[in-house]
């Protein structure tokens, strides 16, 4: 990877074209890189280093606010454009990645949520109202997911697990499977976290160690693995752009699957109280 050319691969980020390919940019006008993950992987560092590998020189500008205590975390998602093409979307990180944050997740990547709106994890499915009255569908964004993943965590094997059908519902939420990028891979073992990835069926996992206001030294390396990261997302877009795209229709479909989504989860969570309170009545008669 060490010979790639940097000047080359940070000149074909500059001057992408969504309209290069044969077919056109089929109705699209940009390539939003959407970052999601566990609170404090590294998700607003890394746009930070994907701005600063972009620009000439060392003068390293905190563009997304990167957090330093847990009690204070990146609460809206804010877009953060890299050219006139491509933007990323810093979106809110994921504590317990329960049901309920789930169905946020796949709202948020797939675009149902606006940008630049605060997002707060809420504990029902209330979505689904707002969703029915969506005013403006986006169907103009290529989206590409990508999952910001600290290589000082290992995985249990349970978790990833998870991570597997999670991942298989971002694929269903935006065409792609998220570009996996191991962040902090100076502090754990990240070949070890990067096999686990590839046995889910991950295709593009990359381990990168941010640019940080504390250390931003441009080295040859951390900037080499940190412009991978937004080519393989172009090429991404390369890709689906050989064969005919209906943006709408697909948005269509990605609505009808969290729909779907959603009822089927609100149904679980009525069962649950049902056996909950029926489970409780057990109780009551044998306790009179
Ligand atoms: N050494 C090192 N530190 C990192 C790296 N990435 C992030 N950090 C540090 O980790 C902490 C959290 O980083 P953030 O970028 O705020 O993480 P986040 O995912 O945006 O966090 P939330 O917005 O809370 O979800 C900060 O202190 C960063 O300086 C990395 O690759 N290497
Ligand atoms: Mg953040």
């Amino acid at each position: 990877m060490q010979n790639v050319d940097i000047k080359q691969l940070r000149d074909n980020i500059r001057n992408f074209r969504l309209e290069d390919g044969d077919l056109g940019s089929q109705g699209y006008n940009r390539v939003l890189l959407q970052l999601f993950g566990y609170l404090g992987h590294g998700k607003s560092s890394f746009i930070n280093s994907c701005k600063y590998v972009l620009q000439d020189g060392e003068n390293f500008q905190e563009y997304a606010e990167v957090i330093e205590t847990d009690d204070r975390r990146t609460m809206i998602r804010n877009a953060y454009p890299l050219t006139d093409v491509i933007t990323m979307v810093d979106n809110r990180g994921f504590s317990t990645m329960d049901d309920f944050e789930k169905a946020e997740v796949y709202a948020q990547l797939g675009i149902f949520i606006p940008i630049g709106q605060k997002v707060d994890w809420k504990r029902n499915f209330k979505m689904m109202e707002e969703l029915d009255s969506e005013f403006e569908p986006n169907c103009t964004d290529f989206i590409v997911p990508i999952f910001v993943y600290s290589a000082r965590y290992h995985i249990q094997h349970e978790t990833m697990k998870e991570i597997k059908l999670f991942m298989e519902n971002c694929i269903k939420m935006t065409g792609v499977f998220p570009i996996i990028v191991l962040t902090f891979k100076t502090r754990g073992d990240y070949m070890e976290i990067e096999k686990e990835f590839r046995g889910i069926g991950a295709e593009q996992v990359i381990a990168i160690e941010n640019y940080t206001n504390k250390n931003h030294i441009k080295t040859l390396g951390r900037t080499t693995d940190i412009l991978m990261v937004i080519d393989s997302a172009l090429k991404n877009f390369t890709i689906r752009m050989d064969q005919p795209r209906n943006p709408k229709r697909e948005r269509m479909e990605r609505k009808k699957f969290l729909l779907n989504y959603i009822h089927q989860n609100n149904l679980q969570k009525e069962r649950e109280v049902e056996e909950n309170e029926s489970d409780e009545d057990g109780w009551c008669l044998v306790n009179v």
